[in-house]
């Protein structure tokens, strides 16, 4: 039988904590300020966290020490108190020895798991003394999980690790022990939040809601003991299908009555349930449009239900036409989530959290961050990543994503004296981000695909984290020990990747160039004559969607300034995304003084080398991991090579057919 791979939690993460000890100290938990619900299990987790290192917990004395005091003497012995955010700690390290004190259990278990993730760095160095807290209380994973096996879709929807670990044989699994293990990891790099089903809510998964509450729970108790929440995707047609009423219009009071009474029996059994997450008129998923009614309405609806219970509702900004006609050249779908809600700000009730995207189409390789961010001021926005690579290889291919999650977070909507990303999305509204997690034995298809859920709870806990330092750490935690040439190897394989991935598949801003309905390979023309609104417009001239306000669909217009100038201006667009921006003439030239033709050659070509590179990179240093690790990713890298030839050759002949203008380096293009 196969074991399942530790991830970032091998025995070894925890050697420098085993042998050094740490002084764990929280507030009499009686009465602990901010006490919620779990805060018992969550002590108990400590407890065998510890007890689980050869340690004990105990008064004083101990390496380990887990010591409760009356709030009053949460002072003592370190002078200051415990820091006021309910997940927040404080880290001292004096004379080598570690002190970690935080008012709740909750906050002392990210404590622990920063000490641990530090390792002997954490009891190395000068004395220190800090507080460390997350920039927002919303770090939230989204699962697209089904509970039955989709006839297209499969159990995961952009799943590509096996089927759900939440699900089986059309019901919850009977042994949760591996959701478990789950919430631990997640716990250790500080996520706090999972919604446990696929946002397209369909008939068996909608009763999760209703039928199947004793089960949901079950999964809430597997993940409590690690400070975690469970959250449902729920259908906006529920009190139809569900219900038996004749009407799902938000304004109607049975509607009504039935979401309280739905919403009062999931918190009756699962007192810290988070809340619901709603796909609504979006891709054929029900809504209020239905009703005449606008997502304000819909979505306050369901708040009305959560308020009194504390719970959220996360709904989702991402509605756009699906059926439109490829003829029209009026409708631009990159405006359509920013047309709908940017109109909408003020009027969403506070427990409701807006949930965008992070560029205005869907989680391509490389589009401007979504002007809706910079839209709504009086909204809880949050932001929604795709750790999933749907359209970043399908963990096939080796991405590591925290680069580009970085450069929207770091973005200014405002310009350089502006607030960014993180700051707008801030402790309001927080973060989202599909799981990229099956029942796979790695978890993630891709062992290395490990590193972006890694880092996704990073960058949610702390956004001005630099994301090649946080993939040391992974490196340091998933590879106890790592000699210097696997660590150099890994940085080597994976820092740049996400770029090498642009490389060789989408130049310049150019999105969705993808096979239709699995999304996995190049099609240049795939998605251009579909009702989907992802086109390209390549004809023997040029390329690029102008969406200008001067001569094209007017997007720019949905940024302020400076963006919605220097987007607009072809001599200010920045290079990467000229595309998205402008058609503009094969011979047009770049900032970077090739032409577009041109560059489109050079970075297909280029995007195989490097990954020719990486399979030599791998090689070099697959001896230094376990054989089943350098196996899977072995595989998986001829995989990528495969694909990366695959793309470059098509990119290349297309483009060279439509223009007759022959790469200037005479490298091979098929024509
Ligand atoms: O990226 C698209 C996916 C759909 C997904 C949708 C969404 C869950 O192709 O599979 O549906 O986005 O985010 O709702």
């Amino acid at each position: 039988m196969t074991t399942v791979h530790p991830a970032w939690l091998p025995d070894e993460a925890f050697a420098a904590v085993a042998r050094r000890g740490v002084g764990l100290v929280l507030p009499d938990t009686a009465t602990p300020p901010g006490a919620g619900p779990g805060d018992a299990e969550v002590l108990a987790t400590l407890r065998d966290e510890v007890a689980a290192l050869g340690l004990h917990d105990g008064p004083t004395g101990l390496r380990l020490e887990l010591v409760h005091r009356e709030p009053s003497e949460a002072r003592d012995p370190l002078g200051s108190p415990a820091p006021d955010s309910s997940e927040g700690f404080r880290f001292r390290r004096e004379r080598g020895h570690v002190t970690v004190t935080a008012a709740s259990p909750r906050a002392l278990l990210h404590g622990y798991f920063h000490v641990v993730r530090l390792g002997e760095a954490a009891f190395a160095g000068p004395d220190t003394d800090g507080t460390h807290a997350p920039a927002s209380a919303l770090r939230m994973l989204d699962h697209w999980d089904n509970v039955d096996v989709h006839p297209v879709m499969g159990q995961v929807e952009r799943g590509y690790a096996g089927g759900s670990i939440f699900y089986a044989d059309g019901r919850v699994r009977e042994d949760l022990s591996r959701v478990r293990e789950y919430a631990r990891l997640l716990a250790a790099v500080g996520i706090d939040r999972v919604a446990i089903n696929n946002v397209n809510v369909h008939a068996r998964e909608a009763r999760l809601l209703t039928d199947d509450l004793g089960e949901v729970a079950r999964i809430a108790d597997a993940f409590r003991p690690y400070g975690i929440r469970v959250h449902l995707s729920v259908s906006f047609a529920a009190p139809m299908t569900l219900g038996g009423l004749p009407t799902s219009d938000p304004l109607d009071e049975g509607v009504r009555a039935w979401w309280r009474e739905a919403a009062d029996r999931v918190w009756d059994t699962i007192g810290d349930f988070g809340g619901f997450v709603v796909k609504a008129d979006s891709e054929g998923q029900p809504g209020p449009f239905a009703y005449g009614r606008d997502h304000a309405d819909g979505a306050n609806m369901l708040a009305e239900a959560v308020a009194p219970h504390g719970g959220l509702v996360h709904w989702r900004a991402f509605v756009y036409n699906h059926t439109q006609d490829w003829r029209d050249r009026s409708t631009d779908r990159a405006r359509a989530a920013y047309d709908h809600f940017a109109p909408l700000d003020g009027r969403f009730a506070d427990t409701v959290i807006v949930q965008v995207k992070h560029g205005p189409l869907d989680f391509q390789v490389r589009e401007p961050v979504s002007p809706v961010l910079a839209a709504m001021p009086r909204t809880r926005l949050a932001l929604e990543l795709q750790v999933t690579q749907e359209y970043t290889g399908q963990q096939r291919h080796a991405v590591y994503l925290g680069t580009a999650w970085s450069e929207v977070l770091r973005w200014r909507p405002w310009g350089d004296e502006g607030a960014t990303v993180a700051d707008v999305v801030g402790p309001a509204g927080g973060l989202a981000a599909v799981s990229n997690v099956g029942d796979d034995r790695f978890w993630t298809g891709h062992p290395l695909a490990q590193a972006n859920l890694y880092a996704y709870g990073r960058l949610a806990w702390d956004p001005t984290l630099d994301p090649v330092d946080v993939l040391d750490e992974w490196i340091s935690l998933t590879f106890p020990g790592a000699p210097d040439a696997l660590r150099a190897g890994l940085h080597l394989l994976l820092d740049d990747s996400w770029r090498t991935y642009e490389l060789y598949t989408a130049p310049l801003g150019v999105g969705f160039m993808v096979r239709p309905g699995h999304h996995y390979g190049p099609d240049v023309d795939g998605y251009e004559y579909t009702p989907w609104g992802t086109y390209h417009f390549a004809d023997r001239d040029g390329i690029g969607v102008d969406r200008t306000r001067a001569t094209g669909t007017g997007y720019t217009g949905q940024y302020p300034p400076p963006w919605r100038d220097v987007y607009e201006s072809l001599e200010t667009c920045p290079d990467e995304l000229l595309l998205f921006f402008h058609h503009v003439p094969y011979t047009h030239v770049l900032h970077s003084g090739s032409t577009v033709i041109q560059h489109v050659y050079d970075t297909h070509f280029e995007g195989v080398e490097r990954v020719e590179r990486m399979v030599r990179t791998w090689e070099s240093v697959a001896d230094l991991v376990p054989a089943d690790v350098a196996l899977r990713v072995r595989e998986r890298l001829a995989e990528q090579l495969r694909s990366a030839t695959e793309w470059r050759d098509q990119v290349n002949t297309y483009f060279f057919r439509k223009s007759g203008i022959p790469d200037a380096r005479g490298r091979t293009i098929f024509s």
